[in-house]
């Protein structure tokens, strides 16, 4: 508590300054008048005691109480008003705060929610293309498998084909290649069926004619006139002159030669059986047909094979 004393001296008599701190012998000699102020102040406030009372308005002491209390009264009104003012910007602030938080609470909870319904269907897209590159993969392997067997089996197609082209335009020595066939001319002379017994060793038989080409081809190997025995023959049925494979001789044109085939017996009727078997009169320029006996030592002729390359 602070107090605060003053005391203001008037004289009658003497217009001097009064001086604070002059004796009281002196206020009888010059008949002075004393006016003194006593006042309280504290900073929590006046207690009880020092509550202004009952304002008085012929006392001087009490107008200058009463305006320090109103002037107290007015600081503390402004005071309450501004702590009022600033508890309510306070509240509004966090009222604002409040719901901006809510507001973005509940904007991220969306966001959220948004990003891991995406993340669950990235996940399983994530599952779906895994599975399918698995199932790639695997069938990329397969495919692999199957290429390098069909590259094998292409290699060894290949081998065969190489081998088989080979055989295809290989005859044996002393045999004549045409036209996909392979041809042997004998040097000797045979029966026709001891002809056609060597050429079957040889993996072949007596030739059959099917085409002009092929007997122009036959024709073109020999440079004099020669005979030889050829697949033909009556021996099944007589008159009817069938190749070995079975087929028919095809006439025209008409190859036997004068009244060929006479299917001769021989003098005295010596070979009832007849002529079965058929001989080409064969030169450069010749081409011609006779029956004669197939078996008999006494007709001998040279002969033609004929077989498939790679015998
Ligand atoms: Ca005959
Ligand atoms: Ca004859």
């Amino acid at each position: 508590m602070e107090t605060i004393y003053s005391s203001v001296v008037f004289k009658k008599n003497n217009t001097s300054e009064a001086r604070d701190a002059e004796p009281p012998k002196a206020a009888a000699a010059n008949e002075e008048v004393v006016y003194s102020t006593l006042a309280f102040s504290s900073p929590a406030g006046p207690s009880p005691s020092n509550l202004p009372g009952p304002v008085d308005p012929a006392d001087p002491s009490d107008g200058a109480r009463t305006k320090v209390m109103t002037k107290a009264r007015s600081k503390d009104r402004l005071l309450f008003v501004s702590l009022c003012a600033l508890l309510f910007a306070v509240a509004l602030i966090i009222g604002v705060l409040y719901i901006s938080r809510k507001i973005l609470h509940e904007e991220f909870a969306r966001s959220l929610t948004e990003v891991w319904v995406n993340m669950t269907h990235l996940e399983r897209e994530n599952r779906d293309l895994l599975n399918n590159n698995n199932n790639l993969t695997s069938q990329l392997s397969e495919m692999n498998r199957s290429i390098e067997q069909l590259q094998a089996e292409k290699e060894n197609l290949t081998s065969e084909l190489q081998t088989l082209m080979a055989k295809a335009n290989h005859c044996a020595e002393g045999w004549k290649f045409y036209s996909g066939k392979c041809y042997y001319f004998s040097t000797y002379k045979k029966t026709w069926t001891a002809s056609r017994d060597a050429c079957v060793a040889e993996g072949a038989d007596l030739v059959i004619i099917t085409s002009t080409e092929e007997q122009d081809f036959l024709k073109s190997q020999c440079l004099g006139i020669e005979h030889y025995w050829i697949g033909l023959t009556d021996a099944v049925k007589e008159g009817v002159w069938r190749w070995l494979d079975g087929t028919k001789l095809n006439e025209p044109p008409w190859y036997w030669t004068g009244n060929e085939p006479d299917n001769w017996k021989g003098y005295l009727n010596g070979y009832p059986e007849g002529e079965d078997c058929a001989v080409m009169q064969l030169g450069s320029n010749t081409y011609q047909l006779q029956d004669a006996f197939c078996d008999v030592a006494s007709k001998i002729c040279k002969y033609v094979c004929e077989a498939k390359p790679g015998m």
